[in-house]
């Protein structure tokens, strides 16, 4: 199989590591591209309408997107339990919460880096920060005790999300005001799988 690739996108590191959470790493070959909203890498579109990244080929079937159906496809390849179905409705708005964050925060970054500077919305951006930072207290406050359990895709899902902040919007502070997810995202952040995914 072959993974649409860009170490800094927090989407396909959702992918990379649960193939090294589920021990699939050796069945996937990564193919780094570069793609943005307005300059889609023609390779992506061969497999993927929209351009986007990740995108996996299979043998046994036409190429999968997005991060939510490739990861749920790599957990049942290897009937991994990261969907373990006493808690799937949790797990599944959890990983939702996480593809939010990172929905928002990659719009923020897109603004800056790919639209033209006399086109920018500050306006648009402190909007996408604010959808972004609920996101993050709601963690904070209603989601620990999940958190604190056995790893499933929405902890996978929140690392990740956690980690493009930090590697793009890290002067949003993030952590100030949200304790205790702060200290699970340090331990998180030590798996074997998030080290060796960091983009930075
Ligand atoms: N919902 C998608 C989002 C994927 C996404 O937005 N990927 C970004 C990179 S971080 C991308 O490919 N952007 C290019 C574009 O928007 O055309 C998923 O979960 O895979």
């Amino acid at each position: 199989m072959q993974l649409f690739h860009s170490a800094a996108s927090p989407f396909v590191r959702k992918v990379v590591v649960t193939l090294h959470e589920t021990g699939q790493l050796g069945d996937v070959e990564l193919l780094n591209v570069q793609t943005t909203p307005i300059k889609s890498a023609p390779e992506i579109l061969a497999h993927n309408p929209t351009g986007k990244i990740p995108a996996l080929t299979r043998p046994d079937g036409p190429a999968l997107y997005d991060s939510r159906v490739i990861c749920r496809y790599l957990d049942a390849r290897k009937g991994a339990k990261l969907y373990p179905a006493s808690r799937i409705w949790d797990v599944l708005t959890l990983e939702a919460t996480g593809d939010a964050i990172m929905d928002a925060t990659v719009a923020m970054t897109y603004e800056r880096r790919v639209r033209p500077a006399e086109q920018q919305s500050d306006e648009w951006i402190e909007a996408q920060w604010a959808k972004a930072a609920r996101a993050i207290s709601a963690l904070n406050t209603r989601w620990m005790s999940h958190l604190s359990g056995r790893l499933d895709m929405g902890h996978i899902a929140i690392g990740c999300a956690l980690g493009y902040v930090d590697l793009r919007h890290d002067a949003r502070a993030w952590r100030k005001g949200n304790d205790a997810l702060a200290a699970w995202y340090e331990r998180f952040a030590e798996r074997e799988s998030m080290r060796a995914t960091h983009p930075g």
